[in-house]
């Protein structure tokens, strides 16, 4: 039986001009290529059936978001001609100061990484669509494996703000449609702490997030991952997070691994959904972990022995020439 992989087609409606890293404009990491390499290394391995996500009717993903926020991505990418983009100046602080435009985009946005284009908010819905669409093929019992192909990502994106090149949570959308069907843990394997997936669960007793990550005191999102971040009320001890130092290797990246599986195991989840990035790979250009290619089918067989019926989802990953493979070994190795 092959793999379904549900694919976002619109994805390269969003194409990022650059980001701003303090202060200095760069090229984008974030890029249309990315998704080009995967779908390639896929079906140069085999084993893999593609399919288009169906669309996705925008009030699934205000049951999620804001819909305040989603009205705020979906007008800023309508109101933008092609080449043209809205990126945050101003980050307002004080309630009820977010008036303006300009206030807006900072108040929706957490970070300089992230432009809106005139694309933006199509491609973010196609990835959610896709997401949405493989917890269905779980729930019903379609399928025990679904991987969805798709860009821009989503763990970084929470209740109301965009940011870490993420608009619509995808992998915490599927969570939530899961999680009407049974406990779900999510295990977050982007090398960047998934914040918008803890920040959306934090108070929830029936969706486990885990997250093994690079150490957030010196790898974005900076400011949320650490190991003292547990979860509140009914969520208190289900948010759990494996910071790594950079430089890990998969030696070190292995107890870690250990460790999140055990907590997946000890939750007894229905459903396991797994926002997957291959930026913990050595050769990626903004991850800091040096996990080897050959390390990725061994991930995927760790996963496997969980037993749990997984939607994966992709997630981060930038160095083109070499994160196909991974994922095509992680994805192998696991269905
Ligand atoms: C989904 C995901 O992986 N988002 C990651 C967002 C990280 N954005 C911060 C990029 C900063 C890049 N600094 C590069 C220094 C390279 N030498
Ligand atoms: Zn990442």
């Amino acid at each position: 039986m092959p793999v379904r992989v549900i694919c976002n087609p619109v994805h390269a409606a969003h194409v990022p001009p650059h980001e701003v890293d303090n202060g200095v404009v760069v090229p984008p990491w974030e890029v249309p290529a990315r998704y080009d390499a995967i779908r390639a290394a896929l079906a140069a391995r085999g084993g893999f059936a593609f399919e288009d996500a169906p669309q996705l009717a925008e009030d699934v993903v205000c049951g999620l978001h804001d819909p305040g926020y989603v009205a705020y991505l979906r007008d800023t990418s309508a109101a933008l001609a092609a080449g043209e983009w809205v990126m945050p100046s101003v980050f307002p602080f004080a309630p009820g100061a977010a008036r303006g435009e300009k206030a807006r985009r900072g108040t929706y946005c957490f970070d300089t990484f992230t432009a809106i284009t005139a694309g933006t908010f199509a491609a973010a819905l196609g990835g959610a669509a896709a997401a949405y669409r493989g917890a269905e093929l779980l729930a019903s019992e379609a399928e025990r494996t679904v991987y969805a192909l798709t860009r821009p990502p989503g763990h970084h994106a929470e209740h109301a703000r965009c940011g870490g090149y993420s608009f619509l949570n995808s992998a915490a959308l599927a969570a939530a449609a899961l999680s009407a069907h049974g406990p779900v843990a999510v295990l977050d394997l982007d090398v960047h702490h998934g914040n918008g997936t803890q920040h959306l669960f934090y108070a929830r007793a029936d969706v486990l997030t885990v997250s093994i990550h690079g150490d957030p005191a010196g790898l974005f999102p900076y400011f949320s991952g650490f190991a003292d971040e547990t979860g509140t009320g009914a969520g208190l001890g289900l948010n759990v997070n494996l910071p790594l130092p950079l430089g890990t290797d998969e030696a070190g990246y292995r107890p870690a691994l250990a460790a999140a599986l055990g907590r997946v195991a000890a939750f007894r989840p229905a459903f396991l959904v797994v926002p997957f990035g291959t930026d913990a790979h050595e050769a990626d250009p903004i991850g800091g972990l040096c996990l080897p290619t050959g390390f990725y089918a061994e991930l995927g067989a760790a996963v496997r022995a969980l037993g749990l019926p997984a939607l994966v989802l992709q997630e981060g990953g930038y160095d083109v020439a070499t994160m196909g493979e991974c994922v095509a070994a992680f994805l192998g190795a696991l269905a």
